[in-house]
């Protein structure tokens, strides 16, 4: 399916496209071209939306707004990445909020593990004040933070055997698994945790890790796992759900400040508006990637209540360790934005 520019989005019919580009085109403020570097690859939800925001941009301004996406973490890493936001050698970029809590410790409540219990509730908390408070605190940090969207719920995936219990990742005969985890300290504690070998690492060298036998696993949704053609190197997953990340599209403060205040209000509405398209393809991707993985050989567990209470279970010291540290108070406001959301 094509849009007005011509673009292929949606990978298969199952799949949407995003809705029409509606708007007036703004006043002539001059040419920009902005890029913007991602972590994952030209078929996945992050990379689709980012060409429609891409479009609205280009589409709204007559092409006085253009943007380059380069995939596949050729930039740099997300760490990288932000960090060339901050001197402006970089535009934009689009990481997950894990390894963006250096700049704003409040992002760590999102790693905390089974916190948010399905995507309303997600949705419910990406959407709220709370989570503009943490947009907001990056000010001054030399990004300026537009949009949260959904990163996903993450899936352990590895290349050793089939995962059903937390004693599966530990190993008990066997040795432990050796995990790559995003550069988080919750991360890292989740899977030492759980009885795992935790190595921190660049998302952009995660596929050669696993192909060499450096890392017998690592966890992502479904969608980046197909996206990302992980089950060529990893034979089991497990629907394990443990961690949803959100991703957040941000920008450098010095080309923002380069930008007319009309340009950059259609910026942050594009911004919102790619989101938007991102959390609905991400949501209908989940499935339908780990069907498509099936299909492409990779062995899936699905697990019931009571395994995933298990994992549950397992973490409850990551809990005690770090709900005071990330703070109670916060944890609290986010448990109500997910309680209410399921009242709705
Ligand atoms: O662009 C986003 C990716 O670089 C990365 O954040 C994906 O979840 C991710 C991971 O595991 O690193």
């Amino acid at each position: 399916a094509t849009l007005s520019l011509g673009i292929a989005y949606a990978q298969s019919p199952d799949l949407s496209d995003p809705p029409a580009i509606e708007g007036e085109v703004v006043g002539d403020h001059g040419s920009h071209t902005l890029r913007m570097g991602i972590g994952l690859a030209e078929s996945s939800p992050q990379y689709l939306s980012s060409q429609y925001f891409a479009d609205i941009l280009e589409q709204r301004t007559d092409g006085r707004i253009t943007v380059d996406i380069f995939p596949n973490s050729q930039l740099g890493d997300d760490v990288q990445m932000m960090e060339m936001l901050q001197t402006g050698s970089l535009d934009m970029t689009y990481p997950s909020s894990s390894p963006a809590t250096t700049y704003v410790e409040e992002l760590a409540v999102f790693d905390l593990p089974f916190l948010l219990p399905n995507r309303e509730a997600a949705i419910a908390v990406m959407q709220s004040d709370t989570a503009q408070r943490m947009l907001d605190g990056f000010e001054g940090s030399g990004i300026k933070a537009l949009a949260f969207s959904e990163n996903g719920y993450r899936q352990l995936s590895n290349s050793a055997r089939p995962v059903e219990s937390p004693e599966d990742v530990a190993g008990l005969d066997v040795s432990g698994l050796t995990i790559r985890t995003m550069e988080n300290p919750v991360h890292l504690s989740i899977w030492k945790t759980l009885g795992a070998n935790p190595t921190p690492m660049a998302f952009g060298e995660l596929f050669s890790a696993m192909e060499q036998g450096v890392v017998d696993g690592q966890e992502n949704p479904w969608s980046t796992i197909l996206t990302s053609n992980f089950h060529e190197v990893q034979d089991y997953g497990s629907e394990t759900r443990h961690v949803y990340t959100p991703f957040i599209m941000m920008i450098s403060e010095r080309t923002w400040e380069r930008m007319a205040p009309e340009y950059q209000e259609l910026v942050q509405e594009a911004a919102r508006q790619s989101a938007e398209y991102e959390i609905q393809l991400a949501t209908e991707y989940d499935d339908w990637s780990r069907e498509q993985l099936e299909e492409k050989g990779m062995q899936i567990t699905r697990l019931d209540d009571e395994q995933i209470a298990a994992f549950q279970e397992a973490v409850q010291p990551v809990y005690d360790e770090w709900a005071p540290k990330i703070g109670e108070d916060l944890i609290a406001e986010i448990q109500e934005i997910v309680e209410s959301s399921s009242i709705q």
